[in-house]
């Protein structure tokens, strides 16, 4: 006991005042509740983390964080709108006060995203005119950017989700078509490591990608990571985004997934991790009267506690091949799934409630 107060109190020194504050009161409830921290029950097979905004850090959810997790990934910060608004505008604050929090409370960073069809600033494929620009532009474009963001945080940044979402959705279209696919050609995924390795060569390299459970789509991942690794491009992992709702994935077709990616040989991460209340869909659609209907009820959270359990166990049978799991935001305050995919319909995906107080699925994550 009085080990765990010395070490409580040195890392409190490290804290801001008010994280400080924050952490005690969230230690003082997780003693009235036992509950574990995450990011200790799994400290011998991956770290934990979560999706974060430069806003969230600065209330009592900062005190969740520290509670539970050990690594932290930027919902949207670093995205290249947010983060490259003008060509020659970088808008550092919001990725650097988080990783100023990360380097303060010893927890690491995740970067996301480098290159992503969505989220694009509105000068990047166009010149002053409006006219398309050249691949050659867009190629010098997209290498100034990818330097100038992964040479800011060398060190910082362990890994870097360097190409996002750059897979078809279509089952007989292999590559998403895309601005950077149209102006330049499949060569901007290989080009996009080349850059990211350059600037860093000691971060780790990930393609990212959702509904990674549909064969399909499993598919054609494996073959554009695998294709990228026996060309000798600098890639170092797969982070699968694990995007699941309370009717999928299962079991089997998780099993299936991770064995598939364990085998590819390199780094395997989960990263971008939540469990929709609502049947998975997979593209934006308009309300319709039943989205009414967001009681989180009875039936839903057992259905959701049921696929938290059943990841948590393949996650543990993969542990030597996954080296990390993140969940996409930190409590059911607030999820990117209350506007996806109808906006304004509340979700409850996370493993906190909105008091940030632990949901029957933690206790499922938790016990094993
Ligand atoms: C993810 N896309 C993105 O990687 C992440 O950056 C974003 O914050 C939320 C989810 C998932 C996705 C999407 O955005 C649109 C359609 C399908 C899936």
């Amino acid at each position: 006991m009085i080990k765990k107060l010395l070490f409580a109190g040195s890392v409190f020194t490290m804290l801001s005042c008010s994280e400080s504050k924050q952490l005690q009161s969230t230690s003082s409830h997780q003693a009235e509740t036992q509950a574990p921290a995450l990011k200790d029950v799994y400290k011998d097979h991956f770290s934990i983390g979560v999706a974060v905004s430069p806003q969230a850090l600065k209330t009592d959810e900062a005190g969740l964080i520290l509670q539970h997790f050990n690594s932290v990934t930027a919902e949207n910060a670093m995205k290249m709108g947010p983060i490259h608004p003008r060509e020659n505008e970088y808008n550092w604050a919001g990725a650097d006060s988080i990783v100023a929090f990360a380097q303060r409370n010893g927890l690491k960073v995740r970067g996301h995203t480098l290159v992503w069809h969505n989220q694009t600033p509105s000068w990047l494929f166009v010149d002053k005119d409006g006219n398309t620009v050249s691949k050659d532009i867009l190629l010098q474009r997209m290498k100034d950017h990818i330097t100038a963001v992964v040479s800011r945080y060398k060190g910082k940044i362990y890994a870097w989700d360097v190409v996002n979402e750059a897979i078809s959705d279509k089952r007989d279209e292999y590559l998403r078509p895309s601005k950077f696919l149209e102006i330049i050609g499949e060569e901007y995924i290989a080009k996009a490591f080349q850059w990211a390795h350059e600037a860093d060569p000691d971060a780790q390299l990930f393609y990212n990608d959702y509904n990674e459970i549909n064969p399909v789509k499993r598919e054609k991942m494996y073959r554009l990571v695998k294709s990228l690794k026996d060309a000798g491009v600098p890639i170092h992992g797969v982070g699968l985004q694990a995007h699941w709702a309370v009717n999928e994935p299962s079991r089997d077709q998780l099993d299936a997934t991770l064995k598939q990616f364990a085998d590819l040989g390199l780094k395997m991460q989960i990263t971008e991790l939540d469990v929709s209340i609502y049947p998975k869909e997979h593209d934006a659609r308009e309300r319709n009267p039943e989205d009414a209907n967001t009681v989180y009820t009875a039936e839903r959270e057992q259905q959701q506690e049921a696929i938290y359990k059943m990841s948590f166990e393949a996650f543990r049978k993969y542990k030597d091949a996954i080296s990390g799991v993140t969940f996409w935001n930190i409590s059911d305050r607030y999820s990117w799934l209350d506007n996806f995919p109808v906006r304004g319909r509340k979700d409850y995906p996370l493993l906190f409630d909105k008091d940030l107080k632990p949901k029957k699925a933690f206790w499922q994550v938790v016990k094993w």
